[in-house]
């Protein structure tokens, strides 16, 4: 399978974040990325670099203002006070309800909390060169599908599905399987579903696509009543308006096994057919992982293979977007183990 790899991603390399209180390194760390690379290369995928500019798609599914802030982040901050390079900045107020969010402020940490849904999404120098070539990874597969081919792998980071529209959030900034989505959609696919698998409920993508029945929105997810991202992922959430009926949360209670995992793939699938989709893209987390170290959910590395081969029995052109997963040494077999098991599922129908 064709993966698309930039060493931009290391640009990215926040030092830590908060964890109970406390600071520790970043569980997403750009040798993520690198172990995933390193597995592809050893089994024989082939790696080729972006060759899409994902701006105009970015457009689409992400707000201008958002975009702006976003790219000039880095800079703005350093532009406050000399030593800045050395330190992080974090958002510590947010424009909840009865506050508003029509308004930019001027001040720097306001901006930042206007644009972040959480303090867990550490910016870097470089953050914004790392999420485009995240994004001119995703732009680039769907094109790589219209030209034939039948899945392509975005070895990519930071992940995406928990930005949304306007803001970043659980160590995503640009929404990169809704960048493929739409990049799918303008190729002129009518139904194309996105799959989240990630452990975390994929709450950006959602709600990008909410008011749509062109992308069929499925998440399966650790429940957000005791899991991260908490305010979204919910079973009464169907959609809204002409996107009523096509959006569908898959919940499970934190420690599920991986028999109530795959029962749920079954009901994911299911929709997927019934829905008629033309193209597919994976949201594909690898949290669910039995070690992962934030996560609860059971899979070992075989039950990826598992994955792979029922995604490929579905038989429609698929993106797999690499979005979390915290084992750092396992996360090359275990993405690796979706994409032979994916060409093994095709291959026997
Ligand atoms: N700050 C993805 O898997 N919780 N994001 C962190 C400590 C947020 C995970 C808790 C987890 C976000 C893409
Ligand atoms: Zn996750």
């Amino acid at each position: 399978m064709i993966a698309l790899f930039s060493d931009q991603h290391a640009l990215h390399a926040p030092a830590f974040e908060f964890f109970r209180g406390e600071r520790v390194p970043c569980f997403e760390s750009p040798a993520r990325a690198a172990f995933v690379k390193e597995r592809l290369l050893q089994r024989g995928h082939e790696i080729r670099e972006p060759h899409s500019d994902s701006r105009a798609l970015l457009a689409q599914v992400h707000s201008p203002r958002y975009l702006a802030f976003l790219e000039t982040a880095w800079r703005d901050w350093l532009a406050l006070a000399p030593g800045n390079d050395a330190l992080q900045p974090f958002p510590s107020v947010w424009p909840v309800r009865t506050l508003r969010s029509d308004l930019e402020p001027e001040n720097f940490t306001a901006r930042l909390g206007l644009y972040a849904m959480d303090n867990g999404s550490p910016l870097s120098a470089g953050t914004w060169e790392a999420a485009k070539a995240g994004a001119d990874s995703a732009a680039s597969a769907a094109h790589l599908l219209g030209q034939g081919q039948r899945a392509v792998f975005c070895c990519s980071r930071p992940p995406g599905h928990h930005a949304g529209a306007d803001f970043m959030g659980g160590y995503c900034f640009l929404n990169n399987a809704a960048v493929a989505a739409q990049a799918l959609c303008q190729a002129g696919h009518e139904r194309v579903a996105v799959l989240d698998v990630d452990y975390h409920h994929g709450n950006g993508t959602q709600s990008i696509f909410y008011d749509r029945a062109d992308v069929l929105f499925i998440s399966l997810h650790g429940d957000p009543r005791t899991e991260y991202p908490f305010y979204l992922g919910h079973v009464d959430e169907t959609g809204a308006g002409a996107g009523l009926g096509f959006n569908l949360n898959l919940p499970l209670a934190a420690g599920a096994s991986v028999q109530t995992w795959f029962a749920a793939l079954e009901q994911a699938c299911a929709r997927i057919a019934q829905y008629g989709a033309q193209a597919l893209v994976v949201s594909l987390g690898l949290d669910t992982f039995a070690e992962d170290p934030i996560c609860t959910f059971a899979l070992r590395s075989a039950d990826f293979h598992r994955l792979g081969q029922r995604l490929g029995a579905l038989g429609l052109p698929v993106v797999f977007v690499l979005e979390g997963g915290y084992a750092t040494e396992a996360l090359g077999v275990n993405a690796v183990q979706v994409l032979d098991g994916f060409e093994a599922g095709v291959f026997n129908g």
